[in-house]
């Protein structure tokens, strides 16, 4: 148990579980950013509904939406966290958990602020059908990403998660890694998305993604349906490009995005103290 506030100390013990032998590709960080993300990208901006604050996804309308299948590999992984140091939220330690992991993959420094609470508000809670679904196009990415309130830049950013991680085709149906090196964070996706040929391919489940196969490693790498709609479409094309070219600048605004992703729906002071979180029903002010 560390003292009330002290997120350093849980930066320290979520580092330390990083390292899994037995899971995926040895590491527990991909499926710990995708909690993060999935954590928070159910925001509507219009309503001001889903978001990080109040982890429903602890509850079955939300953990047991599709689109989240495989995350409780996630949630497990941080549990003897949440037992060590109780005091801290859920909402906090699965948005941390993503930034930590990040970090420890060689990637870039995610300014991160706690206090989000695990105060369940019933009428924020999100629908089902508001996370991205891989076997569609642009016009999808905007109509799920715009409604969060971001542009195409930070879409195209944000999609550069995908140089982390695989698909598990027991949990979306598709399959593979994007990159040969998974758990190293760089912009990798984004040089490989323009410089291989990419080529359908119809899985035996019915699902259709994009593959190549590589020489060198002598594995299959693959990309989704919206991946390869971000080479596709003219503006998002231009960040691809951009991001392939530049590693500092896609880590720069990666960094930007991502701390803008675990942001939304959260209220602070000019002290950056939460005040949309209801701390008597569970939250935690830092
Ligand atoms: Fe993703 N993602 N994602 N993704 N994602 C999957 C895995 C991972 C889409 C679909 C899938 C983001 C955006 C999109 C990560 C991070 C991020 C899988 C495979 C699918 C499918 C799941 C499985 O089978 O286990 C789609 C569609 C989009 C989009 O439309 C843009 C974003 C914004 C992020 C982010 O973190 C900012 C990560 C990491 C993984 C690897 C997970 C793992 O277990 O490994």
């Amino acid at each position: 148990m560390s003292k009330r506030g002290d997120f350093e100390a849980v930066r320290k013990d979520i580092a330390k579980l990083m390292h899994q032998p037995e899971y995926d590709d040895g590491s527990a960080g991909p499926v710990l950013v995708r909690l993060a993300w999935h954590s928070a990208g159910t925001y509507d901006a219009d309503t001001d509904t889903g978001g990080s604050n109040g982890a429903g996804m602890r509850y079955e309308a939300e953990g047991g939406d599709p689109a989240n299948a495989g995350l409780q590999h996630a949630r497990v992984f941080l549990e003897p966290v949440k037992e060590k140091h109780s005091w801290i939220t859920y909402a906090d330690l699965w948005t941390l958990g993503g930034i930590v992991a990040i970090k420890e993959m060689g990637g870039p420094e995610i300014p991160w602020k706690g206090g989000r609470t695990d105060y369940v508000d019933d009428s924020k809670l999100p629908p089902r059908g508001r996370l991205p679904d891989g076997a569609q196009g642009s016009d999808h990415l905007r109509f799920i990403f715009y409604r969060m309130g971001f542009t195409d830049q930070e879409i195209v950013a944000l999609s550069g998660a995908h140089n982390l991680g695989r698909c598990h085709s027991d949990r979306s149906g598709f399959e593979g890694a994007w990159v040969n090196n998974p758990t190293r964070f760089s912009n990798q996706y984004f040089r490989l998305l323009l410089s291989l040929q990419w080529r359908k391919k119809r899985l035996p489940n019915g699902v259709e993604q994009y593959v190549h196969y590589d020489e060198d490693s002598e594995a299959e790498l693959m990309m989704l349906p919206t991946d390869i709609a971000l080479t596709q479409d003219k503006s998002f094309r231009t960040w691809v490009e951009l991001y392939a070219r530049d590693k500092d600048r896609f880590f720069e605004d990666f960094s930007k995005v991502f701390s803008k992703l675990i942001e939304l729906g959260i209220v602070r002071d000019e002290d950056g103290k939460v005040t949309n979180a209801d701390n008597e029903r569970g939250g935690y002010h830092a």
